[in-house]
């Protein structure tokens, strides 16, 4: 077999051939699903005459083939693996196919699939070709008639996208529904669900008066889970009226709930199937982290109808397209609608936490990649959230009314089209009149760019000179670097006054808040007036997303802290004191030296604890320590065990000199109302339970009361999960056992609670980690084929810094099995699973050769195109 090879953007080709039209027929049956196509078919009016006919394929069994009703013989095409070619075909015709199926069999999740029992689809992005021959381009768009067959018994849902037209009994106990599009689609939003579902449904009435029907679609058991993600879905279709004027265009919105499926949800048209973890909530089951995130996806899948659907990508390079225009929708959707500042601190604290790492390693590629092997390889955060920041700067950029209008025109213009990257930067600079060519850069640039900052007051001009740097490193394949177009919010914050100065540059006065603009390698801005010595607060509310240095003390870093107008950097100064700190004890412990806590942040968190409490949200931000993995982004060589020490170190000794100011916050954070998951109790609940951590941390007796009866209590699945963890991550086994096998027993029918279970497990720092995933991974309610169960429990193994990285190479040695085994099961999952061992350059010399030596095994087998890809960068 040859190695799998790239696909380039350079060689895009429009499709010789379109389909106007497509009728589907399934008759279902686990083992031998019969799929008939009707297609319309007509010649692109450039193309050549001769251009033969290419459809995609792969895991087909043909039964027939014909054009306008003559069945094909086998001299009148060819097929291999990948591709049906018919060599001539008429210039306007209908092909009919008919192919066979074993949706049983599919462990892999893309096409037509079971899941427990259920029917279900899942093309995006090629998996539209292992359900029938067809151009599986997004750029062939088809209005879609489907009929689906199945068992009454069985399946006596049948469902597919838009509006039901017929239903009806056939013989043998079998039944059908015709389902009809109007709207045509490319058959990546095709979907296709089927078995025995159960709805709970409501209305909306759109901003024109219509009546829309939304259900949600889950088994049985779930019928109580799913009221928040129907509260979601109607808050989202406002929002998408009022904040972009996209009104919904189908009778009928529905959304499924499905157990097995690889990633978070996907927006076929009118037919959203959702990850089960992404939609379904309930108090007991889902913390307050959970309804948020469900909060978001639905929106997120909702507003696809537009930023995806009808305006859909060309090719699969333009991915961002979709992507980072909807993930910046759906992160302004969350803003407006729980906390702005908070939203933003969590998105970016995991942007740079995560994106950053993936921008640094073997496998950065540009927000539009220029050349893939698997596609489903760049459904990444570069593609997603770099891709929303860069949308986000340039609403910045063109400002909130240009920023509408240059959205109206993108709608309106391309309605019903499949469009590039370059059509909807065109649409911003034409409601604007800005020039965007340097900007684009954003998009074919790998790396994330390193700003180095210098600032210096002249006291006797009363001048601020800022100099700002910028260098994006080399990434694979892109050695040199131009200068980026890099907007800059800031502002410089008065010493003496502690307040925001009047910022005047060139003359002009812009105000005590603005944007600079570093459009070359090095920029000096001159400040005037200036009639303090001021401390440049920078990048407000990551105006862009780099890398900003700039040498602050921790002096100016307190100082920042209590003053700084802007709530973000407020919050991103007291991660960088934290940072120092944790940097000078990251260091006395690699030399063995005995570890002081430094007491400017004790100092800076006392004046949190007891400054005026007016955002509970924030406060509980401001608490948090960087993570392990954040801090680890800092380090030049990743030193697990330090980092570990360190981090632990200043929060036992922020609990110790704090004790009775965590105490006090939480006690005033304990209620008793019922559960909801609003704003304001889920600031309370984070408050609380990041108190509860810190005392946890140092095991104080009355700390250990609060949370053993915070689990005892069960109020809700945040406080239990929250008490739990805090429990099996603390040393007390003789309290965290008994916790752990309550829980255990209360949830062992509930997949998505056995899910935090594991998790809680396998992200504990006490050494027998490993043992634990091996033993869990035989326990009954743990799979390898469903994705959910390996993320909680491998994937998670795999985020527990001190035991995935032990110096034996255990961990990698387990990851490296499970991505062997799944490679066969499951390659998008596998692929996706690699991940931590791809960033093996960060580590120290053992480390380094351990990781490898895994990668160069995992290599040694036959693989997918996935995995092969993710390993042959991981180690080129
Ligand atoms: N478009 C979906 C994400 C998605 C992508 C691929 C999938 O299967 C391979 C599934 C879902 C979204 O952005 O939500
Ligand atoms: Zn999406």
């Amino acid at each position: 077999m040859s190695d799998p090879q790239p696909v380039y953007l350079s060689d895009y080709q429009p499709p010789a051939y379109r389909v106007t039209h497509t009728e589907l027929t399934f008759d279902l049956d686990p083992a031998a699903t019969r799929v008939k196509a009707r297609l319309l078919i007509e010649r692109h009016p450039e193309a050549d005459a001769n251009a033969p006919l290419a459809l995609n394929g792969e895991q087909l069994k043909l039964i027939s083939l014909a054009i306008d009703a003559t069945p094909l013989d086998a001299a009148a095409y060819e097929l291999d693996d990948e591709v049906l070619r018919i060599a001539q075909v008429p210039e306007r015709f209908v092909l009919e196919s008919e192919v066979e199926i074993a949706p049983q069999e599919n462990t892999a999740l893309e096409g037509l699939y079971q899941s427990n029992g259920m029917y279900c689809t899942q093309c995006e992005a090629e998996g539209f070709r292992r359900i029938t021959f067809y151009p599986d381009r997004p750029d062939v768009m088809a209005t879609f008639k489907v009929t689906v067959i199945g068992d009454q018994q069985q399946e006596p849902i049948l469902l597919a996208n838009g509006n039901p037209i017929e239903r009806g009994e056939l013989e043998g106990g079998r039944h059908f529904v015709t389902w009809e599009d109007p709207h045509p689609k490319p058959c990546y939003l095709f979907a296709l669900v089927a078995g025995n579902l159960h709805s709970v449904e409501d209305h909306f009435t759109t901003m024109s008066g219509r009546d829309v029907t939304l259900q949600i679609w889950v088994e049985k058991e779930n019928l109580d889970k799913t009221e928040h993600a129907m509260a979601s879905l109607k808050r989202a279709m406002e929002w998408d009226e009022q904040a972009y004027g996209r009104e919904y265009d189908l009778d009928l919105f529905m959304i499924v709930a499905v157990n097995d499926f690889n990633m978070g949800a996907m927006e076929n048209k009118g037919l959203n199937i959702f990850n089960s973890a992404a939609v379904l909530t309930h108090p007991q089951t889902a913390t307050d982290a959970a309804f948020q995130n469900v909060e978001g996806i639905v929106a997120h899948e909702y507003f696809h109808n537009w930023s995806g659907n009808r305006v859909t990508c060309r090719d699969w390079f333009q991915l961002s397209l979709k992507e980072g225009f909807t993930v910046f929708r759906d992160q302004c959707f969350s803003a407006d609608t729980n906390s702005a500042p908070v939203k933003r601190i969590q998105d970016v604290s995991f942007f740079r936490t995560a994106q950053f790492a993936e921008d640094a390693g073997p496998t950065a590629h540009p927000i539009r990649p220029d050349h893939f092997i698997e596609i489903t390889n760049f459904y990444t955060l570069t593609i997603y959230e770099k891709g929303a920041e860069v949308v986000r700067m340039l609403r910045n950029l063109v400002g909130e009314e240009s920023f509408r209008r240059g959205s109206d025109l993108y709608f309106e213009r391309f309605d019903g089209q499949a469009v590039t990257i370059e059509d909807f930067v065109g649409c911003m600079a034409e409601a604007s009149g800005e020039d965007f060519s340097q900007f684009m850069r954003w998009y074919s640039q790998a790396g994330t760019p390193d700003i180095d900052a210098h600032g210096e007051y002249d006291y006797v001009q009363g001048e601020y000179h800022l100099t700002l740097r910028q260098r994006t490193p080399a990434t694979p394949g892109q050695p040199d670097k131009l200068p980026l177009h890099i907007p800059v919010r800031m502002g410089l914050v008065g010493t003496k006054s502690g307040q925001d100065l009047t910022l005047t540059l060139n003359g002009e006065k812009l105000g005590k808040d603005a944007v600079i603009h570093l459009r070359d390698d090095e920029q000096t801005f001159v400040f005037t007036d200036v009639a303090e010595a001021p401390v440049p607060s920078l990048l407000r509310e990551f105006s862009a997303p780099v890398k900003l240095h700039y040498p602050y003390s921790r002096e100016d870093l307190a100082f920042l802290l209590t003053h700084d107008s802007d709530g973000f950097n407020r919050w991103d100064a007291g991660q960088r004191l934290a940072l120092l700190a944790l940097d000078d004890l990251i260091a006395a412990h690699r030399n063995g030296v005995e570890k002081v806590m430094d007491s400017r942040v004790v100092d800076a968190f006392r004046a949190l604890l007891s400054g005026p409490m007016s955002d509970k949200a924030v406060l509980a931000e401001m608490l948090a320590l960087p993570s392990e993995a954040y801090i680890a982004e800092q380090q030049p060589i990743v030193d697990v065990d330090a980092i570990h020490a360190a981090r632990e170190f200043v929060r036992q000794s922020l609990a110790v000199a704090l004790r009775d100011e965590f105490l006090a916050i939480y006690e005033a954070n304990v209620t008793e109302e019922a559960y909801a998951p609003t704003s304001e109790q889920i600031a309370q609940r984070s408050l609380k339970n990041v108190a509860l951590s810190y005392l946890m941390s140092i095991e104080d007796e009355q700390g250990l009361a609060l949370c053993e009866s915070q689990f005892a209590a069960d109020h809700n699945m945040t406080d239990v999960r929250q008490a739990l963890t805090l429990l099996v991550h603390s040393d007390r086994d003789d309290l965290a056992s008994p916790a752990l096998k309550a829980f255990g027993e209360k949830w062992a029918h509930d997949p998505l609670v056995m899910d935090q279970w594991f998790t809680v497990q396998v992200s504990r720092p006490q050494p027998d980690v490993l043992e634990r995933v091996k033993y869990l991974m035989q326990h009954p309610a743990f799979s390898l084929k469903n994705p959910n169960r390996v993320r909680a429990l491998v994937g998670a193994f795999a985020q527990n810094r001190v035991n995935f990285h032990r110096l034996d190479g255990q961990g990698y040695q387990l990851l490296a099995d499970v991505v062997i085994e799944l490679n066969r099961l499951n390659p998008e999952i596998a692929a996706r699973l690699i991940t931590p061992l791809t960033r093996w350059q960060r580590f120290d010399e053992t480390r380094q050769a351990l990781m490898r030596s895994e990668l160069e095994r995992i290599k040694q087998q036959p693989l997918s195109s996935n995995v092969y890809e993710v390993v042959e960068k991981a180690l080129a």
